[in-house]
């Protein structure tokens, strides 16, 4: 029979243990940074060190906000104004985190997700949208579900934007806005980590690939204490 000791260590063993067992990696920055190819490395490493890992991306996800991801990045919601591209990114990340992002979190999963709320504070932030309605909203979209660890990947925006034009048929809605604006989210990125710098970390992504790899395995192993599992057979 357990005593009443028992169940107060059992109790405290409970409240010590972090709320939720996954991590949360986000992938923020201007366009053709390298988001996507970086988060795929460290999904491969992470892997070979026993994680379990999903890979996503934001807009989109899950079948939802993938429709919304479309309909967005054509340009189609552009009548709407900022706002209303806004609360269409809030409206997809809400599907994302309740249906993908927390129950993989939940079950102990490392979640990466290629763009995150950093992108909605800096692309929209940009466009004029109030900061107190990108808070809201992000608050309805993510609840509690916050970033562990942001990786934001910085660079000239002439370099970004050739890097993208090279690899894509044509710029997407956000891609073809003028310099100014770019150069505007970029500076808000930099602000965002500035702000938050125990969950941000800035990468210079002007270097090769290769060293960009090294300094967010640096990151993420220092900031989230990954250690390789061993597999002795
Ligand atoms: N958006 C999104 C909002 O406005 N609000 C929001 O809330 C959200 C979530 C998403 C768009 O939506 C906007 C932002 C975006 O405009 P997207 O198609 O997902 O659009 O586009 P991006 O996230 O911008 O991604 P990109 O595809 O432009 O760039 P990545 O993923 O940063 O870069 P990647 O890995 O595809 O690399 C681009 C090219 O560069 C090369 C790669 O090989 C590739 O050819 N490259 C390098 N070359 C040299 N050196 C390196 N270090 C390199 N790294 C990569």
């Amino acid at each position: 029979m357990s005593s009443a000791a028992d169940t107060i260590d059992r109790d405290r063993a409970r409240a010590a243990r972090p709320r939720r067992p996954g991590r949360l990696i986000t992938f923020e920055g201007g366009e053709g940074g390298g988001k996507t190819t970086q988060l795929l490395r460290l999904a491969e490493r992470l892997k070979k060190a026993g994680v379990a890992v999903i890979a996503t991306r934001e807009p989109g996800g899950t079948p939802l906000a993938e429709a919304i991801r479309k309909f967005v990045l054509s340009g189609a919601a552009r009548s709407l104004g900022a706002e209303g591209e806004a609360i269409l990114f809030a409206a997809a990340r809400a599907d994302h985190v309740d249906r993908l992002i927390r129950p993989a979190l939940d079950r102990g999963d490392w979640v990466l997700c290629d763009r995150f709320t950093d992108s909605t504070r800096a692309y929209q932030g940009a466009a004029g949208v109030d900061p107190g309605i990108i808070r809201a909203l992000e608050r309805v979209a993510v609840g509690q579900t916050r970033p562990d660890l942001t990786i934001i990947l910085d660079l000239p925006v002439e370099i970004g934007l050739s890097r993208a034009a090279s690899r894509n048929a044509g710029a997407d809605r956000f891609e073809a806005d003028p310099a100014d604006i770019h150069r505007q989210r970029r500076a808000i990125f930099l602000a965002i980590a500035r702000q938050e710098p125990e969950r941000c970390v800035v990468v210079d992504a002007s270097r090769p690939e290769s060293e960009v790899t090294a300094a967010i395995w640096q990151a993420v192993a220092e900031r989230l204490a990954v250690r390789p599992v061993r597999n002795d057979g």
